[in-house]
């Protein structure tokens, strides 16, 4: 946005930044605009330039892959903290941020084909009418490591970093749909929330995604209000979010307010064509079939990441490097994980933790040594407990480039 033109939802009549906006602003910048009441006319400060940037508040090595909307990943090595922080979690938004949260009138309602009764409840209701649960859940996005494929699929080029593991608080959503009441027709749930189109037309629907009831009853299945033990920051989707941990990040909808019961698969935006589909069967990279020979993703695949060290480290020759990372499984569990210093001709086992609840990643270590001087690489490799591993270097082309969970690779220098 140009910062010369007044956005009516920011700036009153008058041209001064509206109360509520300059509070949001106030929670964006996570302090005090000193001479708030001196600002010009019709001026956004500068950190906002572009639309409210939420890098504001972030840490500076994240990685902009988009402004319009905001996409933002999170270098491999800044994913080591074993709960991610929000300054180190990855933003994906297909649309813009909600400019103005009216969280005292914040409600979710349920509905759709297959609820007995549509029912509205406001944040208290949840809060308070309801038992709580938190757990660490893995959400990555469909798209994670499309930079990977090639040839090259439209789109973000996430590498490694679409991947977050947080702590999120809230209600099951299997709870609040046993408290409205669903009836045996239900096949599906889909969220939506409140994000507006890029083109700004209200009418437009953003994202609007979902998951079978069979996965919407899990016990992990949260519409949480916390993240990491707060209120979710407004990029992640305060005041309200469905987090459904493993499956395409996609369908964790965020500035929730409504989630659907269907008799159907949910049919909202993106959910249709070719969206975080991939072709039913194996296609020479570069074919895109025709869309009713797609698929939609469900778990995500068994996948891994290196934190430590960065890529590019120098290595005092003679000297141990303790590696660490994290590995995941979509629904499953990772079982074994190996790296290997040769370009996998051979493989050492790593330390694997078991995940601290269903459906949150694993962290892993490992010691390794290294023969001579030169440049190595080191290469991770999880297995699931069907036994199923990440491929080494590229897996399936799909058109839309999903689901790349190839081994994470870093270059090291022994010295
Ligand atoms: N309302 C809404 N929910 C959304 C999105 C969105 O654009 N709007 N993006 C989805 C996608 S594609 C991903 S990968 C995750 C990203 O979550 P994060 O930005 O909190 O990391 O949110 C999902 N939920
Ligand atoms: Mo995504």
């Amino acid at each position: 946005m140009d910062r010369t033109q007044p956005k009516s939802a920011l700036f009153n009549r008058r041209g001064f930044l509206k109360t509520s906006s300059l509070a949001t602003l106030t929670s964006l910048l996570g302090t005090n605009i000193v001479f708030a009441d001196r600002l010009p006319k019709h001026y956004l400060p500068l950190v906002f330039d572009g639309q409210i940037d939420p890098m504001a508040t972030k840490n500076k090595n994240m990685v902009v892959l988009n402004d319009k909307p905001w996409n933002v990943e999170t270098p491999a090595y800044l994913l080591d903290d074993a709960v991610t922080p929000a300054d180190k979690m990855f933003i994906r938004n297909n649309g813009l941020i909600p400019e103005s949260i009216d969280v005292k009138n914040w409600t979710l309602t349920i509905n759709g084909e297959s609820v007995k009764a549509p029912k509205t409840y406001t944040l208290a209701d949840l809060k308070t009418k309801f038992k709580p649960y938190t757990y660490q859940l893995v959400l990555e996005c469909g798209g994670n490591g499309r930079a990977g494929y090639f040839p090259k699929t439209a789109g973000n080029q996430w590498t490694e970093g679409g991947v977050s593991c947080a702590e999120w608080t809230g209600v099951r959503l299997k709870d609040l749909l046993a408290d409205a009441g669903i009836t045996d027709t239900a096949v599906y749930i889909g969220y939506y929330g409140q994000d507006l189109h890029l083109s700004r037309d209200p009418k437009q629907p953003v994202i609007s995604r979902g998951v079978p009831i069979a996965k919407a009853l899990e016990d992990e299945t949260l519409i949480a209000w916390a993240m990491n033990g707060q209120d979710i920051p407004l990029v992640h989707g305060y005041p309200l979010r469905l987090v459904v941990g493993g499956w395409p990040a996609s369908v964790s909808g965020k500035w929730l307010h409504t989630i659907a019961v269907r008799n159907k698969v949910h049919d909202g935006a993106k959910m249709t064509g070719k969206s975080y589909r991939v072709p039913i069967h194996p296609v020479q990279p570069g074919v895109d079939p025709p869309a009713d020979q797609f698929k939609i993703i469900e778990s995500m695949p068994i996948k891994s990441v290196i934190t430590f060290p960065q890529t590019g480290i120098e290595l005092p020759m003679g000297q141990k490097l303790s590696l660490r990372g994290h590995a995941w499984a979509g629904d499953r569990v990772a079982k074994e994980l190996h790296v290997s210093i040769d370009f996998g001709e051979t493989w050492q086992k790593a330390e694997l933790k078991a995940p601290k609840n269903r459906l949150a990643w694993q962290h892993w270590t490992a010691d390794v040594s290294f023969p001579t001087q030169g440049y190595y690489e080191v290469w991770a490799r999880a297995t699931d407990d069907k036994g199923v591993s990440q491929p080494m270097v590229m897996p399936q082309w799909n058109p839309e480039g999903y689901i790349n969970n190839a081994c994470h690779r870093i270059a090291v220098k022994v010295v």
